[in-house]
């Protein structure tokens, strides 16, 4: 089997006598590295006086992990700009807060040519390269342009907008010629996929383009779920709802989680529906994330202050209705509080697919689920038909949600999960990452010969 480069703006590489960091793509891609031997390459995530050089290299099993340092200078030019601060905007539909910036869009096609410079010299000539999201557009044009003639194929990760929205990027089509260096392209919805082909095609590239929706692990994460609502942690968090019912969300601290909403929406249920006053407790686990983006310091004061108020306005001398952490939390603790929970709740206002989701369903007791709140507009909505789906720009359809998922009898919720449940075990990080591979091994493969019937 030819050997797997993977290339994404982060390497999870394994730290000697830390706990391995489960998550992300380390999860999504375990089943892929454990049955062929890989490169992972990448970003180291620290900066140093120089972007590049010869990369840092560790070999666990047949994974060997090689990363490379960014000047403070590109960090800021490239990551904290361009990735977070223009494309991360424009892909999630949010032109109001994107800016963009001559430098540092030179700052980021200048850290990708860095990245070719770098793993150029790592590749052989039968190695299959797999480039991951929105950092690396630019990236195969750059190998090819250094002589690369491997497969390349590339994961977007996160929604694409609507060709005019897009054609708001500056440069835009530049970034299209770029990306149309690979031999495929998968997003994580039909919807995505359409849009980066009409995107391509606009601008005179007929790529393949297709849907390749990402799953997790279900069963091993129910395991883990299992295990941890009899931990420390969860018992702690069982014990102090003293028989409320738990309403959960978990997220990045990032505006396209829809947090402010999802407040809003809280504060709407325990206005119109008073039934539900001191009988739910809405815990919202929220870590910071990108701190240094200006965007992302205002939401952290906007829900800090708004978690505040509905605690002030409806709190109770022994309730309080919202908690409200921005630590980050071990992720087989978080299983075990999933389970735990009567409501998960989950409304980005775009989400290319939202894996939050699918943990919730996952981490489920099978003889009494929960019920998933969901919004529409998460790729992983296409899948889970069993969530209560809601437009997260109106609280009022988040509060009614919230009520019908409160109010669902068990026979309900049990019949909704187990629908769900198997199309997440049919729809796997396994099959996800093996449906990719197998689709940018056929490429070329099945042309009609010249002649052919
Ligand atoms: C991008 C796309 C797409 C969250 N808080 C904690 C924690 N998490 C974990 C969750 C989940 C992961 O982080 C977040 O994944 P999401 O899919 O929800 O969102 P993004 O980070 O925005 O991911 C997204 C994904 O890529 C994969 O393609 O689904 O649409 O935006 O696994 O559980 N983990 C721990 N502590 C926390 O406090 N340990």
């Amino acid at each position: 089997m030819a050997r797997l480069v993977i290339v994404s703006n982060r390497v999870p590489v394994p730290r000697p006598r830390e706990r391995p960091q489960a998550g992300g793509l380390a999860v999504a891609l375990k089943e892929a590295l454990a049955t062929r031997e890989a490169l992972w390459f990448g970003w180291s995530g620290q900066t140093a006086s120089h972007t590049g050089g010869s990369p840092e290299i560790v070999t666990v099993g047949q994974t060997t992990y090689a990363t490379i340092d960014l000047s403070s200078e590109d960090y800021r030019l490239y990551y904290t700009g361009f990735a977070n601060g223009m494309l991360w905007p424009l892909l999630h539909y949010r032109m109001g807060l994107a800016e963009f910036r001559r430098e540092e869009w030179e700052g980021y096609r200048r850290v990708n040519r860095a990245f070719a410079h770098s793993l150029t010299p790592l590749l052989r000539d039968d190695d299959v390269i797999w480039i991951h999201d929105f950092h690396h557009f630019p990236l195969a044009a750059a190998l090819r342009a250094a002589g690369a003639k491997q497969r390349i194929g590339f994961f977007l990760h996160v929604p694409f907008p609507p060709l005019p929205l897009f054609r708001a990027l500056p440069q835009g089509n530049i970034l299209l010629r770029e990306l149309a260096s690979c031999d495929l392209i998968g997003a994580q919805t039909p919807s995505d996929a359409s849009n980066l082909r009409d995107a391509l095609r606009g601008a005179g590239f007929d790529v393949p383009v297709h849907p390749f929706p990402i799953g997790i692990e279900a069963e091993e994460f129910a395991r883990e779920a299992e295990k941890a609502v009899r931990g420390q942690d969860a018992r702690r968090l069982a014990d102090s709802l003293s028989g409320r019912a738990l309403i959960l969300g978990v997220d990045r601290l990032d505006y396209s989680k829809g947090l402010p909403q999802r407040l809003r929406g809280f504060a709407a249920l325990l206005r119109r529906f008073p039934e539900h006053r001191g009988r739910v407790t809405l815990l919202q686990v929220a870590p910071v994330s990108r701190g240094d983006v200006v965007q992302y310091r205002a939401l952290r004061r906007e829900l800090d202050e708004l978690a505040g108020r509905i605690n002030g306005e409806h709190g109770d001398i022994d309730w309080v209705p919202v908690r409200w952490m921005t630590r980050a939390v071990p992720r087989a603790t978080l299983a075990g509080f999933h389970r735990i929970a009567r409501v998960g709740l989950v409304t980005p206002m775009r989400d290319g697919m939202n894996l939050v989701a699918k943990e919730f369903v996952a981490a489920q007791d099978p003889a009494d689920p929960g019920a998933l709140v969901l919004s529409c507009f998460a790729g992983a909505a296409d899948e889970l038909k069993g969530a209560i789906l809601v437009n997260p720009h109106d609280p009022d359809e988040i509060a009614e949600g919230l009520n019908a998922a409160l109010v669902m009898p068990a026979s309900e919720r049990r019949a909704r999960w187990t629908g769900d449940i198997a199309v997440l075990r049919r729809n796997s990080a396994a099959a996800w990452a093996e449906g990719f591979l197998a689709a940018l091994a056929q490429i070329g493969q099945d042309a009609p010969r010249a002649g052919g019937a």
